[in-house]
């Protein structure tokens, strides 16, 4: 098959992806930016800081909140507040509220925000921020999830109907074909084995799903040189940005030292810049958390299975240093 064929497969590949399509403004060619609503662990692994940096910089998407989930949760929506304040503007008064907490796990980056306070950190009602929003915009909004998805499913639970309002999920999770070293056979990936039960109701939700699992995320390497990069910008997100990286490489126990940018991918699956490749999947959550793709099934899922990493991480590192 000619490169060319492939280049054009691949775009009406995209073009055929329903969810991700953006709404036109009335009468014009430009497109409004699409309500998102950021749920994460941040505090434990370093890349939801990332993430968070990352949606800061994607004017094509307007963040309504950041929700926080699991271990200690109101320290974890501290250190969102507080990243948040030192982006300045308007993400100073973007509202911050804790979720459900569950028992502590590593999370020596929110030590960086203690005693940290702002008008728009909420010590509870992550999961009530949640509905009382999708409520407002049904149809609208999605839900980035990049922790475990203990509050999306106590949303999802919480009244019904709501999944029918909820334009999408894009979640960090899951392994298909691969765990988290390359060539392994994939295994109870992280935020879904934390909470294999909220999977299952996330799974099994009929919400459109997007979805970053191992096979996409587990190689999106931050180099030594990347982290210069970054680092070097001067500006007080970056500079924040470096400090939290240094307190999570020199003390995270499973000796992390190039930062893995999980948690971006899907941040950038709801638009993506680039022919993410995008699977049709049905994805059953075992109970241990093992994700297993049922052939043949109905789909539950668009996963990304595939990215072209180098492009990826290239533009990870352009969007952070502008
Ligand atoms: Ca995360």
């Amino acid at each position: 098959m000619s490169n060319r064929l492939v280049q054009l497969m691949f775009a009406l590949c995209i073009v055929a992806t329903p969810v991700l399509a953006q709404s036109p403004k009335a009468g014009g060619e430009k497109l409004e930016p699409a309500p998102v609503i950021f749920d994460t662990d941040i505090g434990t692994d370093i890349d939801d800081a990332y993430a968070l940096a990352v949606l800061i910089h994607r004017p094509e998407l307007s963040v309504l909140g950041v929700t926080t989930v699991s271990s200690d949760a109101v320290a974890r929506a501290r250190l969102a507040a507080k990243l948040l304040a030192i982006a300045g503007g308007k993400w100073a008064s973007l509202p911050v509220y804790a979720g459900i907490s569950t028992p502590i796990q590593y999370m020596k980056q929110v030590e960086w925000a203690q005693g940290f306070n702002s008008p728009s950190l909420h010590t509870s009602g992550g999961v009530e921020f949640m509905r009382r929003e999708i409520n407002a915009r049904p149809g609208e909004i999605t839900i980035i999830a990049v922790g475990e998805l203990t509050n999306v499913a106590a949303l999802l639970d919480s009244e019904p109907g709501i999944g029918k309002k909820i334009r999408a999920i894009s979640l960090m999770g899951g392994a298909i074909y691969r765990g988290y070293a390359g060539g392994s056979k994939p295994e109870p990936e992280w935020n879904i084995k934390s909470n294999a039960k909220a999977a299952q109701t996330v799974f099994r939700s009929g919400v459109p799903l997007l979805v970053a699992p191992l096979d996409s995320t587990a190689d999106l390497k931050m180099t030594p040189e990347m982290r210069v990069e970054v680092f070097s910008r001067g500006v007080p997100l970056n500079d924040a940005l470096a400090a939290l990286n240094s307190i999570w490489r020199h003390t995270n126990h499973w000796k992390g030292e190039n930062p893995t940018q999980f948690d971006v991918l899907a941040v950038n699956l709801v638009m993506p810049r680039k022919p993410y490749k995008l699977t049709d999947l049905h994805v059953d959550v075992a109970d241990d958390g093992l994700t297993v793709p049922v052939p043949g099934k109905k789909a539950n899922a668009q996963v990304a299975l595939d990215v072209d990493i180098p492009q990826f991480m290239r533009e990870f590192v352009e969007l952070l240093v502008r």
